[in-house]
């Protein structure tokens, strides 16, 4: 029987690779992140499955363009760029990857958090400017994080993660506002209270978003969130670019509105508002939150699990560990 054709859609671990050759004739992406909707098209033709990463764009243009597809696995927790029902009105199989970046992912929020209100980046970049030249009782003064109050936009794995840094490490109280309420024995694990929307940007000292991207999430933070938030607050996105309203930020630094901010994610990446590039408040990243060389090899293998399960073989045929539609395998013929 022929082997089945996969697409890894962006360079990745050898031994990722070599585990995916073991089962499927597999093209890779070596040159970068295939995202160009035309040129992913034309590659992904005639393959059965794609390994993706966050970026490139799973529509239904893009499915009709690859009749063949079975599976699309991501190595992403994030699959606001996949079109589920798209997928699923197809019979493709969609998988993220949750779970194995939750801690990685945490323990840079909370240094984001950090740089931003001890203005980490912003004094090195006068330090390596040959600019310090003495010491003042002020310089660079920014906000303390013990025992300030932490406030949680959305409180998943990744927010309750960041809660237990903030309640356990470092004697914060914390707030969260998500749609839905933890249970009292969650709540209590993470020492966090829940509270409304504007109670939380009202409240908070240092606010990390972590909420996923939807169309309900566009721009769930932007001038009126903002301009409820103390002038020595702080802002952290670690969540998706577009969940904060960057251009609002951006101003609300510039006058001086909120103490300081830090992003991983930016509307529109990897271009960044230059309004925030001229920022002097803000600590900048380039999404790189889940990028320790052991989780990011732990999101590779997890793909490679869900796109072999997807597709028959490996240890779990018909059962990939972390499908977000499994009853298009239910549906489909033996
Ligand atoms: C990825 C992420 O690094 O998992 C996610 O949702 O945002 C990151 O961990 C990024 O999407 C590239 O795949």
């Amino acid at each position: 029987m022929d082997r089945l054709r996969v697409l890894v859609t962006l360079p990745l671990f050898d031994e990722v690779i070599d585990r995916l050759s073991a089962s499927f004739d597999v093209d890779v992406s070596r040159e970068g992140i295939l995202a160009e909707p035309e040129a992913l098209a034309r590659r992904a033709a005639g393959c059965a499955g794609l390994l993706v990463s966050g970026s490139p764009r799973i529509d239904a243009a893009l499915l009709d363009a690859c009749p063949g597809l079975r599976a699309v696995c991501s190595m992403a927790v994030g699959f606001n760029n996949i079109d589920v029902d798209a997928c699923t009105a197809r019979g493709v199989l969609v998988s993220n990857a949750p779970g194995v970046l939750t801690e990685t992912t945490a323990d840079f929020g909370f240094a984001l958090m950090m740089a931003a209100a001890r203005r980490l980046t912003e004094s090195e970049h006068y330090l390596r400017a040959g600019r310090w030249n003495t010491w003042r009782y002020d310089m660079f003064a920014g906000q303390d994080v013990h025992g300030s109050t932490l406030g949680i936009l959305g409180m998943g794995r990744i927010g309750q993660a960041i809660a237990r840094r903030g309640a356990l490490g470092f004697g914060m109280p914390v707030i969260y506002h998500n749609r839905s309420r933890l249970d009292p024995a969650a709540e209590a694990v993470v020492s966090a209270r829940w509270v409304d929307k504007p109670t939380l940007f009202a409240e908070a000292d240092h606010i990390v978003v972590v909420v996923p991207y939807t169309p309900q999430a566009h721009h769930m933070v932007g001038e009126a969130e903002l301009g409820l938030m103390k002038r020595t607050a702080t802002l952290t996105n670690i969540a998706r670019g577009g969940v904060v309203d960057d251009a609002a930020l951006a101003r609300a630094l510039g006058e001086g509105r909120i103490a300081a901010a830090a992003l991983d994610v930016f509307e529109g990446e990897p271009q960044v508002h230059p309004g925030l590039l001229a920022a002097t408040h803000v600590v900048l990243t380039p999404h790189i939150a889940s990028a320790s060389l052991r989780t990011r090899r732990a999101m590779a293998d997890l793909a490679a699990s869900n796109l072999e399960a997807a597709l028959g073989v490996g240890p779990t045929p018909g059962r990939p560990p972390t499908a977000l539609n499994p009853q298009v395998l239910a549906a489909r013929p033996c």
